[in-house]
């Protein structure tokens, strides 16, 4: 997320963060640098002008603080202008009270409404809600068939024309399903049809069912990769439908970070929700204090414990720690049950991305993928619970037989066994393992997982080809 920016502004920031005295040509020639890195990463002009000029009034102004050197005065400075911009504080979610509370997603095709529609739902969920999903998108076909295979998986509601009714008239299906909407449901979540560019037809059915159906909620969803692009399309449904907040959406993705960080100024409505990924749990609040710091490479320790604790539960958690600082305690059955928690995380990339200094291994990062996980946990799994509670047992002929049973080489079992045993060790020692040391993950010399070419491969293929 964010990468390029992200390294550019690290880059400017690195030349002033060690000074002892920073003067007024120093704020001026890193402000140069910070213009330009927001304007590459496609940032309105208009925002970047009223970015710059606020951090260069509070750099140049006194701003003492005891604890900071001046050039830490500046960071801090920037990565606050920077939460600023992007809206300051984290939005809360409100219900109505009485009645159902209705949301309606509006935004162009692709942004990721539909699946939007579903976190929601699932978020909504497990707050101990009843959402109901309605499919106002009859433009395609497919689009019903879509809003009902996410309702499933949200396990919510769907309300939906019945198939064989020709095209429905989106207006009576939301009229409708609001009528039935208060006896089972307290949250309604009204999801529209997107086109690929905003035209008169799009808007003008957006604007009816929004007067009808007076949300308490219009999101617009913007997908967070269209750059630039996405302030003139939230300019326009702004014009046309309004909205009270926008969701942006595939922050996953290499965005450039130019609509994350120009729509708040330039709609003067906040970024609600931030959708990470296709999974329905790739989703949470927009917090603009975090975004800051992980645009600025200082990571996002905060969320990476909030996930991580929504997922260990507490007694597990509190047996790792003990298994980690004994060192001896630390098996390959822990190791097992840990990477099974990373998967339940989600994807391992966007997980070590919220650490500090990860713009800079991105490269690294990437390497990583999650087929290597897969592998390391069927090697684990061809093991006995002696030889995982002693791997010092692994013999040759134990190894050989667990590469077989593992459909992997014998060369990837010993080099799992030595990551291993160097991070046990490591724990004995006090060290909790780093990026580059975690047991499961490929070292920074072991370039990829792939098989090297010419190595023998044991195992049944067929058990290879699910692997691999
Ligand atoms: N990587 C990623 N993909 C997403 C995200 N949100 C949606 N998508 C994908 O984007 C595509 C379009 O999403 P959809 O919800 O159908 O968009 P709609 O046309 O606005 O309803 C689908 O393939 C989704 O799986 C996200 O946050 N990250
Ligand atoms: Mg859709």
């Amino acid at each position: 997320m964010f990468g390029q920016l992200t390294s550019r502004l690290s880059t400017a920031l690195k030349n002033v963060r060690g000074k002892g005295r920073l003067s007024e040509s120093d704020v001026d020639d890193a402000l140069i640098e910070i213009r330009a890195a927001l304007l590459e990463a496609d940032v309105a002009l208009s925002v970047v002008r009223s970015f710059a000029a606020a951090v260069r009034v509070r750099a140049i102004g006194a701003e003492v603080s005891a604890a900071l050197n001046p050039g830490q005065q500046f960071v801090r400075v920037v990565q606050d202008e920077l939460t600023q911009v992007l809206g300051a504080k984290t939005q809360e979610f409100k219900f109505a009270s009485g009645r159902p509370t209705v949301i309606m997603l509006i935004g162009l095709q692709g942004a990721g409404k539909t699946t939007l529609a579903g976190k929601l739902a699932l978020w909504l969920k497990n707050q101990n809600r009843t959402p109901l999903l309605v499919a106002a998108d009859l433009q395609r076909p497919n689009a019903v068939d879509q809003i009902k295979v996410v309702g499933e998986q949200a396990g919510v509601a769907v309300f939906a024309p019945e198939p064989g009714n020709g095209i429905g008239d989106p207006i009576k299906v939301v009229s409708e399903a609001l009528k039935h909407a208060p006896a089972r449901n307290d949250v309604v979540i009204i999801d529209t049809a997107g086109r690929l560019a905003v035209d008169q037809d799009l808007i003008a059915q957006a604007a009816e069912i929004r007067k009808i159906a007076k949300p308490d909620y219009t999101y617009l969803v913007v997908d967070a990769m269209i750059g630039q692009d996405a302030v003139l399309t939230a300019q326009s449904f702004q014009e046309s439908v309004g909205f009270d907040a926008t969701v942006l959406t595939k922050l996953d993705g290499d965005a450039r970070g130019g609509a994350a960080l120009s729509l708040v100024s330039v709609t003067e409505t906040p970024v609600m929700f931030a959708s990470t990924g296709e999974k329905l749990t790739d989703f949470d609040y927009f917090h603009p204090d975090r975004m800051a710091s992980r645009i600025l490479d200082m990571g996002d320790m905060l969320s990476l414990i909030e996930q991580a604790q929504s997922t260990f539960d507490e007694g597990q958690a509190t047996k790792m720690a003990d298994a980690i600082k004994s060192g001896t305690g630390f098996t390959l059955d822990d190791f097992l049950e840990q990477l099974q928690a990373i998967k339940k995380m989600g994807n391992l990339s966007s997980i070590l991305s919220m650490l500090p200094g990860a713009g800079k291994m991105k490269d690294q990062l990437s390497e990583i993928d999650e087929s290597e996980l897969k592998r390391t946990e069927a090697i684990i799994r061809s093991m006995t619970p002696q030889e995982r509670a002693k791997p010092e047992l692994l013999t040759g002929s134990r190894r050989s037989r667990i590469a077989n049973g593992s459909g992997t080489t014998v060369a990837q079992v010993n080099s799992l066994i030595k990551r291993f045993s160097d991070a046990q060790k490591m724990m004995k020692s006090g060290h909790i393992p780093g990026i580059g040391n975690i047991p499961g993950l490929p070292s920074k010399n072991q370039k990829s997982a792939k098989t090297p070419k010419g190595a023998k491969r044991s195992g049944n293929p067929a058990k290879r080809a699910s692997q691999t």
